[in-house]
Formats: structure tokens, C-alpha cells, sequence
């Protein structure tokens, strides 16, 4: 029996979901197949937020894209958006659907539905798949410089996203890395140049100005772990040379692209603590046997380079970068050598204030807080690579709780976003221009001791 929900009397409805990334002849033969099957077609297509939770990155096409290409077909009666595990179920009762239907790559996948509906498993059509049409695309080549030990986290990382591969490495020693020791390996900065088309650089801030000058002026895009340089000025004039060539350059921190953290900047954006008062970041890892891998990076790093970027970042995406007077605080463990124990800086704006400590050779509750005048978030250490957080407010019963899934700490999302930046000649980096700038200012003025008290 038919119920009322029904738009025609033994109107037979059908559905099926897919990604349908860069739309092809496979996807049009499952459609029409699907529309045959009965009299009215819902086709589900999935977020990029359920494809991302799902280990889908690689989308060529957002959302609206995928959707359009189906739209065009003409076959769909009506599209919907898959979003959520075990929507199916829910899809197949609120539509009143008779079929369920997918392709045989999901062959007794779905077999679960039957008690809902019927399920039919079309026949996959041979010889074509987004894969292929993506893989068909040229892949931009990347080449490594740098010796510390997160290259290889970087390089595992970039095998997750289509459209890039890394294929060489400049160093001065032959990397040890299993994964690295494959690759063209060079100690001379020009020749990596001539094999890639962009480049990753991890090497030590003093050294980003004339690296990533070279590489721009050679033609190539650039994505450098931050800080860009240590002086504004350079800073301004490489963002300067990338524009008026069309390149890409793009200042990496990974913490910029974890899906937490972009959604607690809209939802502090969007009023939802009231006005911002104060943002307080602290990031610190004390040197032990423990972490190795950030051991060497840092051994190499100060503090303020190795974690001032990652504890910017929010203060300047929230409050600006316009504030007022700055202050910073300094333990020094080898003055000469400008290394850091433990820096902290506290920011004053017109409308709030600011404060960040980081520390390679202190150690504190690696947390976050952002207050306002309704409530306040909490991002629990570690809290650069988060995948929680809470909005608080006086009453706890009001509270609310945020999980979003983190991969690869963001680096894959990073990756993809150069990718995406290159192939569309638009910088769409998270971190503008004007927040990469002012963290090179910072890192100018600890190092010219401007705003400065040195402690201990
Ligand atoms: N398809 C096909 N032949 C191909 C490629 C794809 O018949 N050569 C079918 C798939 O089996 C699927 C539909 O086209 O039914 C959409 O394919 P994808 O975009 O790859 O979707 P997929 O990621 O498989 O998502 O939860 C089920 C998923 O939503 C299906």
C-alpha cells in the first residue's frame, strides 16, 4: 500500500547517491539506469564534509559543482544532500522510497536496506572512473628543501591527495628516510628548481627570504612553513612577486586547515560568545625522547619560530592584526644563539586583549581559550591539532560540545588547498596575506628585541 506521502498513486520512487565528482559517462549510465527503474529519481550527493569523514579528499568539484553536473543531466527529479552515516535509512522513510539502488562496486554493501526497501546493485560500467579522469590531469610536482624530520610526515601526507607528487629533495645530505631516499635527491637548490613546479620549503626562517625569492623568480609556486621571512617588508615583497607573476605563494600552518578549528573561527564570527574580549593560546612541547619526530625540527627552531606562527594565527584571524601595543616576555636558555626557552606575548586592541605563550623549553597547558561577553571556548590541549571543542556559558546546562574529525593534523587539507590555489591561479589560502605579514613583524621585533623584557 501506497501512503498518502506519495505525489502519484503507485508512482514507483527511486534513490541513489554517489559523489559524482567531475561528472562522466559512468555516472550518466547509472542515472538513467537508476531513472529506468521507476518513476521518480532522487539522487542523493554526499557533502564534502561526509566525503572528508569518509576519506574522500581528493574532490576535484565542491559541492555545488558536483551537484550542478548531475542537475544537468536532466535525469534527477529531485537532488538532495548526503550528509550523515545511516542517512539512507532515514532518506528511504521520509521519501516513501521502493528502490535503492548503486552501483556493483558497493555489491552487498547496502544489503542492510532491505528491510526498508529493495535494494538493486547496477552493474558497474568498465574502463572509466573520477580517478582516472582526475589522474588524467597533469600533477603539479613538488620537490622538498629542508632537513627536519617532519618532511617525511609532509611527504606521507601529500601521497593522500590526488593531483600532486613530491619528486625530489634538496638537502645537504641524503635524506635516510625510507620514503625520501626514493626520490631525485640534490644539494643544489637550482637543479631541484628546474625538476618541479612548486615547492615545499622546511628549512630555517633566516634562510625563507632568498629560498623562496629564487623559486618565484624561477617560475615555481611556493608553500613555506611559516613564518615566511623574519622582516615584513620581505615578506610583503614576495607576496608582491607571486601576484605580479601568477604563482602561488602560501604560508603553511597546518593548524589553519583543521575543520575544528575553521568552524570555531564562523562560530566566534558569527556572535555566537557575544563580543570577543580576549584570546589566549598557549603552545608548548617540552624535548624529550618522546617526540623525536618534533625533536629535530625543534633542536633547530627557537621557540617563537617553531610555535609563535600556530599561536598567532587565532589572535589575528579574531581580533585583527591592528592592535595597539605589544609586549614580550623572554626566558632564554642560549642568548647568543637568539634560542627561546619560553616566550609569551600579550596584545592590547582597542576593543580587547591578546595573549600567546610558546615554549620548547617550558612547559604549560597547551589549551585555548577565546572569551566573550556571552560565553567563552575552550579548545583542550593540544589544541593546534584539535578535533574538540566547547562552547561554554554560565549556565553548563546551555553548553555546547563540537567534534569534527582531523587527518593528517590538516596537512592534507593544507596540500590540497595548494593544489586547488594552483590549478585555479587563485590564492585561496586560509591564512591572507595581511596575518603572514604581521606574524614575519613579530618575529622581526623579538628578533631586534623591539617591545622587549627579557626574564629569568
Ligand atoms: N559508477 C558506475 N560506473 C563507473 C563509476 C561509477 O556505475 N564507472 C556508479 C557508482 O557505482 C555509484 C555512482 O556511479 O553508484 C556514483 O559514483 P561515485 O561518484 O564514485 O560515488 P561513490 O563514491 O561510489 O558513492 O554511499 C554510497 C556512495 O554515496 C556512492
Amino acid at each position: 500500500m501506497k501512503n498518502i506521502g506519495k505525489q502519484v498513486n503507485n508512482m514507483v520512487k527511486v534513490i541513489t547517491y554517489g559523489t559524482f565528482d567531475v561528472f562522466h559517462y559512468g555516472h550518466r549510465r547509472l542515472l538513467e539506469r537508476a531513472k529506468a527503474l521507476g518513476d521518480y529519481l532522487i539522487v542523493g550527493v554526499t557533502s564534502d564534509d561526509f566525503d572528508k569523514r569518509r576519506g574522500k579528499i581528493n574532490n576535484r568539484q565542491s559541492l555545488m559543482e558536483r551537484i550542478k553536473g548531475v542537475k544537468d543531466t536532466g535525469l534527477a527529479d529531485e537532488i538532495i544532500v548526503e550528509e550523515y552515516e545511516g542517512q539512507k535509512i532515514d532518506d528511504i522513510l521520509r521519501f516513501d522510497i521502493d528502490i535503492f539502488t548503486v552501483g556493483s562496486d558497493w555489491e552487498g554493501h547496502f544489503d542492510y536496506l532491505k528491510s526498508y526497501c529493495k535494494v538493486i546493485y547496477l552493474p558497474r560500467t568498465e574502463g572509466i572512473s573520477s580517478t582516472k579522469v582526475r589522474t588524467k590531469q597533469r600533477k603539479v610536482k613538488i620537490g622538498i628543501v629542508g632537513n627536519a624530520s617532519f618532511r617525511n610526515k609532509f611527504y606521507i601526507e601529500t601521497s593522500f591527495v590526488n593531483g600532486v607528487q613530491v619528486v625530489g629533495i634538496c638537502d645537504n645530505k641524503i635524506p635516510i628516510e625510507p620514503n625520501l631516499k626514493k626520490l631525485f635527491y640534490t644539494d643544489n637548490y637550482d637543479n631541484l628548481l628546474d625538476k618541479v613546479d612548486a615547492i615545499y620549503i622546511i628549512t630555517k626562517p633566516e634562510t625563507h627570504y632568498m629560498l623562496i625569492k629564487k623559486a618565484l623568480l624561477a617560475g615555481k609556486h611556493v608553500l613555506c612553513e611559516s613564518p615566511i621571512t623574519i622582516n615584513r617588508d620581505e615578506c610583503k615583497e614576495l607576496f608582491q612577486i607571486a601576484d605580479q607573476n601568477n604563482l602561488v605563494l602560501m604560508d603553511s600552518i597546518k593548524t589553519a586547515y583543521s575543520t575544528a578549528y575553521s568552524r570555531l573561527l564562523l562560530l566566534v564570527k558569527s556572535g555566537e560568545i557575544g563580543d570577543v574580549v580576549s584570546v589566549d593560546t598557549t603552545c608548548t612541547s617540552l624535548l624529550n625522547e618522546k617526540n623525536i619526530i618534533e625533536l629535530s625540527q625543534l633542536e633547530k627552531w627557537n621557540s617563537i619560530c617553531a610555535w609563535g606562527p600556530t599561536a598567532m594565527l587565532p589572535i589575528f584571524q579574531l581580533l585583527g592584526t591592528d592592535y595597539i601595543k605589544k609586549e614580550i616576555f623572554t626566558y632564554f636558555t642560549d642568548k647568543s644563539n637568539n634560542m627561546d626557552a619560553f616566550t609569551k606575548i600579550d596584545f592590547i586592541y582597542s576593543n580587547a586583549v591578546a595573549s600567546m605563550k610558546v615554549a620548547n623549553g617550558a612547559k604549560s597547558e597547551g589549551e585555548m581559550i577565546i572569551s566573550g561577553t556571552k560565553g567563552y571556548i575552550l579548545v583542550p590541549a593540544p589544541w593546534w591539532k584539535t578535533d574538540y571543542f566547547e562552547v561554554r556559558y554560565e549556565h553548563p546546562e546551555e553548553n555546547k560540545r563540537f567534534f569534527y574529525q582531523l587527518d593528517g593534523e590538516g596537512i592534507r587539507y593544507e596540500v590540497v588547498t595548494f593544489a586547488k590555489a594552483i590549478e585555479m591561479h587563485k590564492n585561496n589560502s586560509y591564512i591572507s596575506e595581511n596575518v603572514s605579514m604581521s606574524i614575519s613583524k613579530l618575529i622581526y621585533d623579538f628578533d631586534q628585541r623591539i617591545d622587549f623584557t627579557e626574564i629569568g
